[in-house]
């Protein structure tokens, strides 16, 4: 497992991460950075679970090869990334559970349609 205890965070796989420990007066949160790279509406990295710590600051950086929108369920971020940029989702994981990364549809305003699997799935745990 290419998994660092001391960051209290492992993405499964070869996806870039870049975490850094802050001190917050006796206690420790994390700052982590997590990118990922969508090719025809599927991430290209291996890494498809995200794990960690409640109360770690979490920054999902989402690039695409064509526009699209991303739903983080449970923290409820929604972001439409177009090609050429970064889509940014950061939040503090508060909230313990696994929650997907979803692609949402194109179908009609107001619908909320998934693609078949989650890009992603974030695991916060306690
Ligand atoms: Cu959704």
């Amino acid at each position: 497992m290419p998994c660092s205890a001391m960051f209290r965070a492992c993405l499964v796989g070869t996806a870039l991460v870049w975490a850094t420990r802050v001190t917050i007066i006796g206690a420790s949160a994390a700052e982590l950075t997590f990118d990922f790279r969508i090719e025809r509406g599927r991430i290209t990295e291996s890494a498809q679970v995200v794990r960690v710590k409640q109360g770690d600051v979490v920054r999902l950086r989402w690039s695409t090869d064509r526009p699209i929108v991303l739903h983080l369920h449970g923290y409820d971020i929604e972001r439409k990334v177009e090609p050429g940029t970064f889509g940014l989702m950061e939040f503090a994981a508060n909230i313990i559970g696994r929650f997907p990364v979803e692609v949402h549809g194109s179908a009609g305003p107001g619908g909320h349609s998934h693609g078949e699997a989650p890009l992603v799935r974030i695991e916060v745990y306690p």
